[in-house]
């Protein structure tokens, strides 16, 4: 029977290539983000292979992450692999001049967004007694680097929160397990520093970063185990990088 996945984030970036990868493995998808035109599309792409379902909700708003996977069409309503992706980072600033809107987006997006998608698709995995859940933490929930203070906290959130659905799951059969990647050339700096590209574009230049299919593809190695076989925590950086500070770059 193929199996479905609910991947948070697909708009773009990490969360768009692994639908694109987990599609190559005949896994059907519902995919989810805010930007529904994105969402179309990438259905539309993706539909001549798997059958996919999209979901359009901002993770901050509990109402709609639960009317929209309680709400699931029938075919769609066993979700065996959850990926937790949606978040970024909002702004690059010391604790002293951090802006409480960027604080807000941060632990509400990447921390009580996930667990809102988490408490809502769940329960299905418990009925089932089976199910996956990949968090997509990041090293900044491994380090904490200048600058990087609250976005940080949220990532450690995940990695805890990732280590806790781990213990509380085991029970019931449902395999969790985090990827934390360094540096991956998405919209991820855009974002960070609110449409200055050219600030975005700085942070990949001098050394070959990540791309986001490097991470679709280990999901999918992950995702496409054994089910005896849980990868429980894997930090995945470019070659370059070492630590979240230390880069080399040829500039
Ligand atoms: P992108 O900016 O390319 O993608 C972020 C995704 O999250 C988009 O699809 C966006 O969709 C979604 N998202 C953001 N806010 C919300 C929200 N409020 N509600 C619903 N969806 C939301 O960045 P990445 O692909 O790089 O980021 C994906 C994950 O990887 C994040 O958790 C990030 O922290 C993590 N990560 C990224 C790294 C990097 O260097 N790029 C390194 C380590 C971890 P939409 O705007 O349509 O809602
Ligand atoms: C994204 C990578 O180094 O900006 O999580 O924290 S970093």
């Amino acid at each position: 029977m193929m199996k479905t996945a609910l991947i948070t984030g697909a708009t773009s970036g990490i969360g768009k290539s692994t639908a694109i990868a987990l599609a190559k493995h005949n896994i059907n998808l519902i995919l989810c983000g805010r930007r529904q035109n994105r969402l179309t599309d990438l259905q539309k792409e993706l539909s001549k292979t798997v059958s996919v379902h999209t979901l359009c909700f901002d993770v901050r708003d509990k109402g709609d992450v639960f009317s929209a996977i309680e709400n699931l069409p029938v075919e769609f309503r066993k979700v065996d692999i959850l990926i937790n992706n949606a978040g970024n980072a909002h702004g690059l600033s010391s604790i002293q001049d951090g802006n409480l809107d960027d604080w807000d987006a941060m632990m509400d997006i990447n921390v009580k967004g996930l667990l809102y998608v988490s408490k809502a698709v769940i329960p299905k995995m418990i009925k089932h007694k089976s199910g996956h859940i990949i968090n997509i933490g990041s090293i900044a929930g491994k380090e904490v680097y200048p600058n990087g203070n609250v976005y940080c906290a949220s990532k450690h959130a995940v990695d805890a929160i990732n280590k806790g659905m781990r213990i509380d799951l085991n029970q019931h059969g449902i395999r969790v397990g985090a990827i934390h990647p360094g540096l991956v050339e998405t919209e991820f700096s855009n974002v960070r520093f609110k449409g200055d590209d050219q600030k975005a574009d700085n942070v990949y230049k001098g050394y070959t970063p990540l791309l986001p299919k490097d991470i679709a593809d280990i999901i999918s190695f992950v995702v496409t185990r054994p089910y005896h076989v849980n990868i429980a925590d894997l930090i995945v950086f470019p070659t370059a990088q070492a630590s979240s500070t230390i880069v080399t770059k040829k500039i």
